[in-house]
């Protein structure tokens, strides 16, 4: 399977390129369809585009797996992906054991997940549970200005049915998502798999400063408003204000226009991805960076403008659920890892509405988003051994 998967989106420079419902997505998304056809599940596309392929007939009850095949620009191989083909090797394993679930067992890919095309990450699980508004995510636009509306429509959904999706969630009744670990925790210990403790509170925020576009050249720099100075300012900011708290904050994704070398720009747009342990240290790394940032546009002569695109408070797993995964991992044997991550999922939306639990795959570097993300091959196959021994002690349990 995975050898199937791989070309599809991948650059010459070993990056990949998953936009939602852009050629490689609709490979990979088709890939996935055929995939669980071939193992005889029944696949669904809900009303917001997310896929599930049902073992058994969709009912309540119904436990589910699964993770999401867009990528960021440049991604890695393994994030997203590595959690949608361990699903359906699992699915070949318990079969292979002879598991008869007692309950459905639902496979699914999630849309949008990463925000690298319309901007907000998870987009397809914050629609299924109401978090975001089918009015907002429509009218998102990516870079060439296409809407999430006009995006559906090309993949054949109806965005007038977009919103909150209770029938489907309504009948989960635990979600697991295996991903590769995007951290090197286990690296240093003897297990290839981890279970999730929680996801820190993170957020974006699009930063705005518009100043004036002059000649490079005869412009006196008393009289510029030259918005790459608080631009400046700003990216030192964030990194100040994370050493400061302990958090991780990233100023990324900038656009700046005209982009001519002899003009001064009017414009930079901006991203600021904010993280960190606890909302506190979140709040004050934010409130830190918007205060450099509109000192130092005040200082220049620039406008400008911090928006908040998304934010997730902190999750925390279901106890009950990460403490049963984990004693179903560790058998006999020593505890595996409980593992808190930076890293947003899909299981992180679902978490407020359905009891959720993550894997980890050990990730030898610790690299994720960047075409050098890796996890060992006899790694991954115990991602798969672990995900069927813990669906088999769900789908029968
Ligand atoms: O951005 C994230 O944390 C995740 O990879 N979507
Ligand atoms: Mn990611
Ligand atoms: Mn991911
Ligand atoms: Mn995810």
């Amino acid at each position: 399977m995975w050898a199937d998967l791989a070309p599809v989106g991948r650059d010459p420079d070993g990056g990949y390129r998953r936009f939602s419902w852009e050629g490689a997505d609709t490979d990979a998304r088709a890939w996935f369809v055929q995939e669980a056809k071939a193992r005889g599940l029944d696949v669904r596309t809900d009303r917001n585009g997310n896929l599930w392929a049902w073992w058994g007939a969709p009912g309540p009850g119904a436990v589910a797996t699964g993770s999401h095949l867009d990528s960021v620009p440049s991604g890695g191989a393994f994030d997203g992906p590595l959690g949608v083909v361990s699903a359906l090797a699992a699915v070949d394993e318990l079969r292979r054991r002879g598991v008869r679930p007692a309950r459905p067992l639902a496979l699914a890919v999630f849309v949008e997940e990463e925000g690298g095309r319309f901007g907000v990450p998870c987009l397809g699980s914050r629609l299924s549970t109401g978090e975001i508004s089918p009015e907002r995510a429509l009218g998102l636009t990516d870079a060439d200005g296409t809407t999430w509306a006009a995006a559906m429509e090309r993949a054949g959904l109806d965005p007038a049915a977009a919103g909150a999706d209770p029938a489907t969630l309504g009948l989960l009744d635990v979600f697991v998502e295996l991903h590769v670990e995007q951290g090197r925790a286990l690296e240093d210990t003897p297990h290839p798999v981890g279970v999730g403790s929680s996801i820190w509170p993170h957020g974006r925020w699009r930063l705005d400063f518009t100043g004036r576009a002059d000649h490079a050249g005869t412009t006196r720099l008393e009289d510029r408003s030259d918005p790459m100075l608080p631009f400046a300012h700003t990216i030192l900011a964030a990194r100040e204000m994370a050493a400061a708290h302990g958090a991780r904050a990233t100023v990324a994704k900038a656009r700046v226009a005209p982009n001519g070398t002899n003009a001064i720009p009017s414009l930079v747009n901006a991203w600021l991805d904010a993280r960190a342990a606890d909302e506190a240290a979140l709040e004050a790394v934010v409130a830190g960076v918007r205060g450099a940032a509109e000192r130092a546009a005040l200082e220049h002569g620039v406008g400008v403008a911090v928006t908040a695109e998304s934010r997730t408070p902190l999750v925390a797993f279901t106890e009950g659920l990460r403490d049963r995964l984990g004693a179903v991992l560790a058998g006999d044997g020593p505890a595996v890892p409980v593992l808190p991550t930076g890293a947003g999922h899909d299981a992180g939306v679902l978490a407020a509405h359905v009891p959720t639990a993550m894997l980890y795959v050990r990730n030898p570097t610790g690299v994720s988003h960047s075409p050098h993300e890796w996890a060992r091959p006899d790694d991954c196959h115990a991602g798969v051994a672990a995900l069927a021994d813990v669906l088999a002690d769900l789908l029968t349990g």
